[in-house]
């Protein structure tokens, strides 16, 4: 039968580049973009889009019979800052959108399923060097909070009611072609745009704040690895640890500093502080690597070289 995928999300910092991908893979047609409000030209372009609230059971259904949808990709969510800022929000969106998903998959309307955790279901008291798969998790944030219920939820349906949904904690994303929206690891996108556009970057969070951070291109290959992935190959079914590289702040700007040396960066935390405090400085992927496979190609000197790069030519194509 004819693999038909439907991502919902599709035009946020990650389902952007996975409608793309998916498309490039699958065909533009067996790829339907859906998302709350219109995406960029070349998504809106590039194949059949349907606007969607991932939280409207009905409107949901309706989709999924229309175009005999197979596979989810729920992207969909508020991340940790704006989560903070409406928690309930926060809440009946995360939440609601997984709980309509899963619910198509309990009812076998579709076959598989792909739902994004995070490293924020880790908290204050988890172990902050190579986090492990299983350990402490008392997230501090609405997001992480929402993300450790989602993960309890995926592990739920898979036992008892064998839906086949996968997850990753994808650390915090880097990439060139759609900005974030509302995380605390965004500083770490902001901070390339703004060493090409004014030569200096004021950053939100402390100078030694390591996080675990990767590259886009990296999660996109996560993604379609662990969906391609052989079923009894899956043995973690809340959500896999994924890891690429970690970083603080004072590295990425020395990094960028390599190729423009007069940048320069000043330092005034925020709100986002405590909440990049609460979260690992770096992960322990190993279940990731032996049960699909996983390893990263990006480490900061690539994502640098390719996030100016790309950044340059866009500037360049926009005069
Ligand atoms: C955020 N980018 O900052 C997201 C991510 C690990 C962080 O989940 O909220």
């Amino acid at each position: 039968m004819e693999k038909y995928i439907l991502i919902i999300g599709a035009c946020g910092q990650i389902g952007t580049e996975l409608t793309m991908t998916l498309r490039k893979k699958y065909g533009n047609d067996h790829v339907i973009a859906s998302d709350i409000r219109e995406g960029n030209e070349t998504l809106m372009n590039s194949g059949p889009f349907e606007i969607l609230d991932a939280t409207d059971s009905n409107a949901l259904e309706e989709i999924i019979a229309y175009y005999e949808i197979s596979e989810i990709y729920l992207m969909a969510a508020m991340l940790s800052a704006t989560a903070e800022k409406f928690p309930m929000r926060a809440w009946n969106l995360n939440m609601n959108s997984l709980f309509n998903v899963l619910n198509l998959g309990k009812e076998k309307k579709v076959d598989k399923i792909f739902w994004p955790s995070s490293i924020a279901v880790f908290g204050p008291n988890t172990p902050k060097e190579a986090t492990p798969q299983n350990t402490i998790m008392e997230p501090s944030t609405v997001y992480g909070i929402s993300k450790q219920s989602g993960e309890r939820w995926c592990e739920y349906y898979f036992k008892n009611f064998d839906v086949d949904v996968r997850s990753i904690r994808y650390p915090g994303l880097i990439s060139w072609k759609t900005m974030p929206g509302g995380g605390t690891t965004d500083y770490a996108v902001e901070i390339y745009h703004k060493a090409l556009e004014e030569g200096t970057y004021n950053c939100f969070l402390k100078k030694d704040t390591v996080l675990p951070m990767m590259y886009m291109d990296d999660a996109i290959k996560a993604t379609l690895q662990i969906m391609e992935a052989d079923a009894e190959d899956i043995k973690v079914r809340s959500s896999y640890n994924l890891a690429a590289m970690s970083f603080k702040p004072e590295d990425i700007a020395q990094n960028i500093q390599q190729h423009i040396p007069d940048f320069t960066i000043t330092y005034e935390p925020d709100f986002r502080q405590a909440i990049a405090d609460s979260w690992p400085s770096s992960i322990d992927d190993s279940d990731a690597r032996a049960d699909w496979g996983w390893k990263a190609d990006f480490d900061l000197d690539k994502t640098t070289a390719t996030m100016l790069s790309n950044l340059k030519k866009n500037k360049a194509e926009a005069e």
